[in-house]
């Protein structure tokens, strides 16, 4: 098999990037890496001195893909199947490629940040950014509902790129600033996702470890 993928079952990015191996049904090798273990860490390092997984490794054509983004588009290119990821028509790929960077930037990293303050010792937390983060996500999820007002996927039509990029930070961020009562379409659309085979996949492969997800304290 040509292809690892470097990951952790709970984390968030490595969810966009398995939900779209499970949508084609691409086979790989999952490498579970433990960052708190120096050997682990220092070998993902090795491959992406960043230190951020996911992280695919592909034997068969010799490349080393980190970003999820980049990894999704690598496997739309070279690993391709029923579901496309990004649209032919290029239009609809920059559209896509949009609504991508708004699920990471302004969901996915706000989410990353108040999940994040909650690891911190007392006296080293960041309230400031904390409520900056809250405020980025509650904007966000007004946005989202508005883009969801015909219901369906993320770009409207078909399940795509966009689409692996918003199930996870709208799984975590329910969990740390709810979507309350004025996002109807941002908890349907959640809820669609959940229902989508693949996510389903993750979200059961990625159960055992729940209990490893930081608590407000
Ligand atoms: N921009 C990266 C972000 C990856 C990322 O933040 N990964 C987190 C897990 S969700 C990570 O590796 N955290 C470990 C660390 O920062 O030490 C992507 O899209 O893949």
């Amino acid at each position: 098999m040509s292809l690892t993928l470097h990951f952790h079952p709970l984390s968030s990015f490595c969810w966009k990037a398995l939900i779209a191996l499970y949508e084609n049904d691409i086979p790989f090798t999952p490498n579970s890496v433990n960052l708190g273990d120096p050997v682990e860490r220092a070998a993902l390092l090795k491959l992406w001195p960043v230190g951020k997984f996911p992280v695919l490794r592909d034997d068969a054509r010799g490349e080393t893909v980190p970003e999820s983004s980049i990894i999704i588009e690598y496997l739309d290119r070279h690993y391709r199947g029923p579901t496309r990821f990004i649209p032919d028509d290029v239009h609809s790929a920059w559209q896509t490629r949009l609504r991508d960077r708004f699920y990471d930037l302004y969901v996915h990293l706000p989410m990353q940040k108040i999940m994040g303050d909650r690891l911190r010792p007392d006296g080293n937390k960041d309230p400031h950014g904390v409520a900056e983060a809250r405020a980025q996500l509650r904007t966000s999820y007004a946005m989202i509902e508005h883009q969801m007002a015909r219901g369906g996927w993320a770009m409207g039509g078909e399940f795509g790129l966009a689409d692996c990029a918003a199930l996870p930070p709208l799984f975590y961020g329910n969990m740390v600033e709810p979507f309350g009562a004025a996002h109807g379409r941002v908890s349907a659309y959640l809820e669609r996702l959940k229902a989508r085979p693949s996510v389903a996949r993750v979200l059961k492969e990625a159960e055992p470890y729940f209990h490893m997800v930081p608590k407000e304290r």
